[in-house]
């Protein structure tokens, strides 16, 4: 897969807030917050996107839910949402596998 920004933030070459990491993942502050609290968690695994999972990363992807909890609990949120965008018609930019943590305001459903 083509190297992205979210790879080099998770090998050290790119500067983030960064505010969890563990030998799988990273979770750091998004650039562009869509609310009080917006952290993108993501695998060191270079997963392009969620389509692209196999069944060998069956654990990797619960601990990326794990992570988005701490994350949660770091940032004091109580109710919280998760969104992963796979794919551009779901409106995924970066082609690194990530889930974004919003909370710090309520949430409308469905999302736009
Ligand atoms: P998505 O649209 O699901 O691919 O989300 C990509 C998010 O990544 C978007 O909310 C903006 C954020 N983002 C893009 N480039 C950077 C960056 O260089 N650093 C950080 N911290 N966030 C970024």
């Amino acid at each position: 897969m083509a190297d992205t920004i979210f790879g080099k933030i998770a090998r050290g070459e790119a500067e983030a807030d960064r505010i969890y990491e563990d030998d799988r993942a990273v979770a750091f502050r998004d650039l562009h917050p869509q609310a009080p609290t917006h952290v993108l968690v993501i695998p060191r695994k270079p997963i392009p996107r969620l389509s692209d999972a196999s069944e060998d990363d069956e654990s990797l992807l619960g601990h990326l839910l794990l992570v988005a909890n701490k994350v949660a609990k770091h940032e004091g949120l109580s109710d919280y949402r998760i969104i992963v965008n796979s794919g551009e018609g779901a409106g995924q930019t970066v082609f690194h596998l990530h889930l974004h943590v919003l909370g710090g305001r309520s949430m409308r459903w469905p999302p736009g």
